[in-house]
């Protein structure tokens, strides 16, 4: 089987917030559908739908009640086989996004066979993602549940054996039906501990990341269901370290493709949580990325992101969105997609699109960021402070919706959306894809450069000008071509020596490049050089 899935540019959709078909304020597949031919013009080869499954919503659909049915909301499971077949028709593939580490306490199964779940007569003091214990008390059977999620979202019992089974079963009915692959949630969390001990502070991940039999679960899975397909997995993975990826997606291993990494996520945020705000060194940065590049260059393979639904958006956290947003979104995604990976591209990050902030609590609907709130205010933190760590981390940053244009509510939905937009739609929208300087027209050219130049696929990494905080640098080497790419993090004009080659790309109108390389505000340039013996 080829590796298809090494040159490919993958585009996250979170389909309620992408685009709404019926006008009840929610987006739906028929919605996605109408979308495709966009995403054919951006040029991105493989689609990944965060859940489209039948959920109470908890958490958005990441708290499943049936694996085998879509939301109501969404459509129906005809609307689905439409969506497949549509997105085959463009050459383009799908990805589904897999959530069993937990399932909806509303899941049949949570009823009928709760031994598929983790109970324990006394808790201990493992507290959840979203706030509080992680235990949550059951009065029927007299026993608590594990949660590490939200209280709807109980773990599953990996250990029971008929549940791997019944995972697999389900895994290849999608499979069966032609998707191209998953996206696994939170999947190296399905091993815990087995004696279950308490953790610092609370703090439990010792004991459930990269567990005792994570390896073996996830090789059974490639035995039993994978390796039969030709299709590309990417695990989520918080706490993964560059040892424990290569182990994940070496070669030989046969578990996963790639995985995602946390670790360039967690660099502007203090030790004890994603709350704890902290500026980013740019070095920090840089070398956590070289890291990553280097231990997966010979084996295994990394995934490129800087934006997801859980995410804030890039361009208002390492970049600038106000005066330069274009400069400093263009440089960014310059900075990603000619690195060694698979990028993926989160929705209206073509666009420039920026974080949000809402001026009351009421406009929020992610559970993470309400529960955190609610917490702490009844600690006594006040209003202004929470709000201020919300705008800038929130998750809803990322799930206000898609911007198509400047009618109301963006052309996302004619009815009232189920999270306000961005006020800002009206300057940032696609209708940018018309014109040539835009965002958009930027990323096309990027993911377009990725199936023109196997350096980019395929060179050696080597980061340039390590401790230089504002200059990001690196050269991507094989044996007949090399890359030189120079991103500028800040505002002040730098100048840099000039590289071989021709220029490439960039996102200022060319300059004249005489001694030096000037790097105006934000400026990406980058060239290319063909050794043509
Ligand atoms: O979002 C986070 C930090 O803000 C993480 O703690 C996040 O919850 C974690 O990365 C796991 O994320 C995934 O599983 C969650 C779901 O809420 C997220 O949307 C999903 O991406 C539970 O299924
Ligand atoms: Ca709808």
């Amino acid at each position: 089987m080829t590796e298809w899935w090494k040159q490919a540019v993958v585009y996250q959709i979170y389909p309620r917030s992408f685009m709404d078909a019926n006008g009840d304020g929610i987006g739906d597949i028929q919605g996605i559908i109408s979308k495709l031919d966009y995403l054919s013009e951006l040029g991105v080869d493989i689609l990944w739908l965060s859940p489209v499954y039948d959920s109470p919503n908890d958490d958005n659909g990441y708290d499943i009640r049936d694996y085998q049915k879509i939301m109501q909301e969404f459509g129906t499971m005809e609307d689905f086989d439409q969506l497949l077949v549509q997105i085959h028709e463009r050459g383009m593939r799908l990805v589904m996004d897999l959530v069993v580490n937990h399932t909806s306490d509303e899941h049949q199964w949570f009823s009928e066979h709760p031994e598929y779940y983790i109970w324990g007569d006394q808790p201990n003091n493992w507290r959840s993602f979203f706030s509080g214990s992680a235990w949550e008390y059951d009065n029927s059977r007299q026993q608590y549940y594990l949660h590490l999620f939200s209280r709807k979202q109980p773990d599953l019992n990996w250990e029971n054996e008929t549940v791997r089974n019944e995972v697999y079963k389900m895994m290849r009915w999608w499979l069966d039906k032609g998707v191209d692959g998953f996206r696994m949630d939170v999947i190296n969390m399905i091993s815990k501990d087995q004696n279950f001990p308490d953790g610092a502070q609370g703090d439990g991940t010792p004991h459930f990341l990269n567990g005792p039999r994570v390896h073996e679960f996830l090789q059974e899975m490639n035995r039993e269901v994978l390796a039969d397909y030709d299709i590309v997995t990417v695990g989520e993975m918080p706490g993964a370290t560059t040892e424990d990826a290569k182990l994940y997606t070496g070669k030989s291993r046969k578990e996963l493709n790639m995985i995602f990494t946390f670790e360039h996520m967690n660099l502007d945020q203090g030790p004890t949580e994603k709350w704890d705000l902290q500026p980013l060194r740019l070095t920090d940065l840089k070398k956590n990325l070289e890291k990553w590049q280097l231990a997966l260059y010979e084996d295994g393979w990394n995934s490129l992101y800087w934006n997801n639904h859980d995410q804030p958006r890039i361009v208002s956290r390492f970049g600038n969105d106000g005066q330069y947003r274009k400069e400093s979104a263009k440089m960014l995604a310059t900075c990603l997609h000619f690195l060694h990976g698979t990028p993926y591209i989160y929705q209206g990050e073509e666009l420039g699109m920026t974080n949000v902030a809402f001026s009351s609590i009421d406009d929020y609907r992610d559970i993470e960021t309400l529960n955190m709130y609610n917490e702490k205010r009844a600690q006594g933190v006040p209003h202004e402070q929470l709000m201020r760590a919300i705008y800038l981390k929130g998750r809803d940053n990322a799930r206000t919706p898609m911007q198509w244009d400047e009618t109301p509510n963006a052309g996302f939905t004619t009815g009232k959306p189920w999270i306000s937009v961005n006020p800002n739609y009206r300057d940032i929208h696609a209708q940018q894809r018309h014109e040539q300087d835009s965002v958009f027209s930027y990323y096309r050219q990027l993911i377009a450069l990725r199936k023109q130049l196997p350096v980019i696929t395929e060179g050696k990494f080597e980061l340039l000008h390590r401790d230089d905080e504002e200059i990001f640098a690196y050269v991507r080497n094989s044996a007949d071509e090399m890359l030189t790419v120079y991103c500028n993090f800040s505002e002040t004009p730098r100048e840099l020596p000039v590289p071989e080659g021709r220029v490439l790309i960039g996102n200022y109108p060319a300059q004249k490049i005489q001694e030096m390389v000037l790097l105006r505000p934000y400026e990406t340039v980058c060239f290319y050089e063909k050794d043509e013996r």
